[in-house]
């Protein structure tokens, strides 16, 4: 079972308490097997002989034993607690960990829901089994078999009734457990689908409301809202036929015991006191065997969790460092593709990335030009192993990719997505997050060149102004600007800007271009100049200026060359550039 490796594995460190725990229930339940021998006692030897002296004595007796079994029952909560809690803690841990660890392409398939159920319901499903199998897996059992033994040795002329009515109710339990394990796993992907729709929507909230979507929303969310429940009712509703039973063989077992029990007691072979122990215990009897399928339910979810949970753990990431990975020290910003296809997965789908050849030297910078959907950003990607070739080679300075240290590899590129993500946190921690130990000179440094400073400066607490929830929201285009600060603050040797200025204006865009230039002549302030830079565009007159324009169509260059060289041999490119003359492109040039 998945559970139990999940639990072995987890439960290592608190084996101690694991251990502890059910000791400390074994005194609860011998405590409580204790109970109605005493009443026999007192109804027997005390109020039928009329002895006080035994009846006092013997209500004492139970005081004290009740207390012991308390402080059991509440020391074993306590163990089981700690236990269950530290388990829940290393779990969510371990498995944020593993999914730090997986490539683009897991991810993609996983799902945001998935993942986000297992780090909170999947663990606390888990977490909840260990807490009953802690509390109740000693309990349960022990009770049942005890209170069956005491019933048989306190009645033994009564001994059948138990023993007919146990397996009836077996047999309805097992009928439950076998219903709802499949139902349960249906009331799991449900929650998958309602955290993807709520997270989805948090995230695209600004979507949401100027598309005036709001109801549309909540619609979507109310479906799936009302299928988890549907789905969880589905499941109760089968759980819920247990107690209706437990009540009907316990009843039956009652009027059992007090129709034959007054035959005997009539007969003068059975006492009043054996007949109330006996109800006692024959009632303790059938209570845990529901406490047990009640563990059996639980684990069944847990079950249906721990599968999900492995499906995570178990995930080998796609893009994997090789044994032999090779380190890098330094890099001259060679990058080059040799007859490179590349697909997402989808085996029936046409490749995104057909045959592409070209190189870059270090030092130069080369735009990749093209319309939506061409596959610009999935060319980029493959540079820093965000995904792998499905063919071809993709190396830098002549090392196929494929033979580097990932984590090498992207420290030595600084890339700039085409989607901005700032964290909550300050301006400088954003600019910083890629090299959190840079000083405050270099951020500053690094903010001029992408002509984040001024703006920053405007600001009421300037690099120290709180983004995000709550905090200032920037535009796209001072988020943009931020977001190539740091790239830039992690010194690349190879620059990549994915659309990155498409939220810029021309001019300031322009000022970008002339300060990384300028930069390549002198160092300063510790600033390192990008050697290849690497611009995807849609706008030309963001990258005329480029040593090389790589024309992207449909996922084929199309076209490669200087911006004259297109412009005399590429009609496609003489089209962009016609449409987009209106565009402000002479007034840059
Ligand atoms: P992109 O490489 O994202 O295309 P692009 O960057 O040229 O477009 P844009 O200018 O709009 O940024 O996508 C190429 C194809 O790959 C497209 O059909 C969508 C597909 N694709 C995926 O299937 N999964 C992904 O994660 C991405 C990024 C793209
Ligand atoms: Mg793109």
């Amino acid at each position: 079972m998945k559970s139990t490796r999940l639990l072995a594995k987890f439960l290592h460190p608190y084996r101690h308490l694991v251990v502890i725990a059910p000791l400390l229930m074994l005194l609860e339940v011998m405590m409580d097997l204790m109970q109605p021998r005493m009443v026999q006692r007192i109804v027997d030897e005390g109020i039928a002989r009329l002895d006080l002296g035994v009846v006092v004595q013997t209500g004492l007796l139970m005081v004290a034993l009740a207390l012991i079994g308390a402080c059991g029952g509440i020391s074993n909560g306590i163990a089981a607690e700690t236990a269950v809690q530290g388990f829940g803690a290393d779990l969510r841990e371990a498995l944020f960990r593993k999914i730090q660890s997986l490539s683009f392409g897991n991810l993609d398939r996983l799902g945001t829901g998935h993942l986000i159920t297992n780090l909170t319901n999947d663990v606390a499903q888990l977490q909840e089994a260990l807490l009953m199998l802690l509390r109740i897996l000693v309990r349960a059992p022990l009770l049942l078999l005890g209170s069956l033994v005491m019933a048989i040795v306190t009645g033994p002329q009564l001994a059948f009734i138990p023993l007919i009515l146990l397996p009836m109710e077996l047999l309805a339990m097992v009928w439950v457990i076998r219903r709802t394990t499949p139902l349960y796993t249906l009331v799991q992907e449900r929650l998958d689908g309602l955290n993807k729709v709520v997270q989805e929507n948090l995230a695209g909230i600004r979507v949401v409301k100027s598309f005036v979507r709001a109801p549309h929303e909540e619609a979507r969310f109310g479906r799936v809202n009302d299928d988890l429940m549907m789905r969880a009712i589905q499941a109760a509703r089968t759980v819920a036929a247990m107690p209706s039973f437990l009540l009907l063989t316990m009843n039956l077992g009652i009027i059992g015991v007090l129709w034959f029990g007054g035959w005997f007691v009539k007969g003068g072979s059975m006492r009043l006191g054996q007949i109330i122990a006996f109800v006692d215990y024959l009632l303790t009897t059938l209570f845990s065997l529901m406490m047990v399928s009640q563990l059996v339910v639980q684990l069944a979810r847990a079950e249906a969790s721990a599968q999900r949970l492995q499906e995570v753990f178990l995930a080998e990431p796609e893009v994997v460092d090789r044994p032999d990975a090779r380190p890098i020290e330094r890099l001259q910003g060679q990058i080059a593709f040799e007859n490179v296809t590349f697909g997402y997965g989808r085996k029936d789908e046409a490749p995104v990335l057909k045959e592409i050849t070209f190189r870059v030297e270090p030092g130069q910078t080369v735009a990749i030009l093209g319309s939506t959907g061409a596959g610009k950003s999935s060319l980029a990607g493959l540079i820093p192993r965000f995904y792998d070739a499905t063919a071809g080679r993709v190396s830098v300075d002549g090392m196929d990719v494929r033979e580097l240290s990932q984590a090498d590899l992207r420290r030595k590129i600084g890339f700039v997505l085409q989607e901005t993500v700032l964290f909550s946190g300050t301006i400088r921690d954003n600019i910083r997050y890629g090299r959190p130990e840079a000083t405050d000179e270099e951020v500053i440094a690094a903010a001029k060149l992408a002509q984040a400073h001024d703006f920053i400066m405007a600001l009421p607490d300037g690099y120290d102004t709180v983004l995000g929830q709550r905090g200032v929201n920037l535009s796209g285009g001072q988020k943009q600007r931020i977001a190539i600060a740091r790239a830039l603050l992690v010194n690349p040797t190879i620059l990549i800007l994915d659309d990155s200025t498409s939220a810029v204006d021309m001019e300031t865009e322009a000022r970008i271009w002339r300060a990384l230039t300028s930069l390549r002549q002198q160092n300063t302030n510790g600033m390192a100049a990008p050697r290849t830079c690497l611009v995807i565009a849609q706008r030309i007159g963001s990258v005329m200026s480029a040593d090389k324009i790589l024309v992207l169509e449909d996922g084929r260059i199309v076209a490669e060359g200087t911006h004259e060289e297109l412009l005399a041999s590429s009609p496609l490119y003489r089209a962009i550039y016609r449409s987009q003359l209106d565009g402000g492109v002479m007034e840059h040039a």
